[in-house]
């Protein structure tokens, strides 16, 4: 499918999407964040890591689309930001793991992008931050959640009270990123990355983001007996006895994700 914002690549069961409106260093309108939900409907089963870029050197996504939100009334807003929530949200659960390579600005609406993937890793240029106060209105797509989980309720308030934008290696210091490169080395490490997933159990990494995700609201009872019967799940499957099988006899295991 031809999409106007975005530009779709699959190789070796990764799929990389990059989000391409250089005019606006990468900004969701809301025809991007549908093109993304019509992308996400359409995505080959047979992929098994997806990696969302920005286009340029520049920018990741410098946020949604101010000059579309600028004459919104509350509940044109609120319809705008259940959309990119939806969207986001979609990523999030997704049953393959997503890699955000950030490329530069990841403000606002980027940033939240970035947090509704599975993993963050960004160049040295990238900057992260939720501005928005700054423009008079709250993250809206999911960052008042998200952010406060991954680096904690005293550093998001911050960062979102004040809206300061932080540099790749202040995110790598507060656990927003797992590792910074040079802006020529990200999208590689981001692929050697996905090829290392690519290799291990697709339904056992599957169950494995499923447990993650749900579990991370539920009290620790809950947590363990959804665990284990997610992992009780695993052997019903043949490639549970494939990866035991091969390790048994010393050879390399040959998933069928099944
Ligand atoms: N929306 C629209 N246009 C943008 C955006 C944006 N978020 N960011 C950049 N642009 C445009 C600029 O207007 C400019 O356009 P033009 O060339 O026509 O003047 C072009 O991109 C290049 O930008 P700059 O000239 O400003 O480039 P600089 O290198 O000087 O600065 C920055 C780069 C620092 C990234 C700067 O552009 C900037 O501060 N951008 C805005 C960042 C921001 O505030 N993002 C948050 C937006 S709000 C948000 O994301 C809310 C999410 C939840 C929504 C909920 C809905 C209700």
């Amino acid at each position: 499918m031809e999409y106007s914002y975005l530009k779709v690549k699959s190789e070796n069961a990764v799929c990389t999407l990059t989000i391409s409106a250089p005019k606006s260093l990468n900004a969701l309108n809301s025809i991007i964040l549908k093109e993304i939900d019509s992308f996400l409907d359409q995505l080959d089963k047979n992929i098994k890591v997806l990696v969302i870029t920005g286009d340029g050197e520049k920018s990741f996504v410098a946020g949604a689309d101010i000059s579309e939100m600028c004459n919104l009334n509350d509940e044109e807003g609120e319809t705008f930001g259940r959309l990119g929530a939806r969207v986001f949200r979609r990523i999030e659960t997704l049953p393959i793991p997503v890699i955000a390579a950030v490329n530069g600005f990841a403000l606002g609406g980027g940033c939240e992008l970035a947090m509704a993937c599975d993993i963050r890793i960004c160049s040295d240029n990238a900057r992260f931050g939720q501005p928005e106060v700054g423009l008079g209105i709250i993250p809206g797509f999911s960052g008042t959640y998200r952010l406060a989980k991954l680096v904690g309720m005293g550093y998001a308030k911050e960062m979102i009270y004040s809206g300061k934008a932080i540099k790749a290696d202040e995110a790598l210091r507060i656990g927003l990123v797992n590792a910074v490169y040079t802006q020529e080395e990200l999208l590689e490490a981001a692929y050697k990355m996905a090829a290392k997933i690519c290799a291990m159990a697709p339904i056992a990494v599957r169950y494995a983001k499923e447990c993650i995700n749900a579990e991370y609201d539920l009290d620790a009872d809950a947590a363990i007996a959804y665990e284990n019967k997610v992992f009780g799940q695993c052997f019903a499957t043949r490639d549970q006895k494939e990866g035991m099988e091969a390790f048994l006899n010393k050879r390399n295991a040959e998933f069928k994700n099944e």
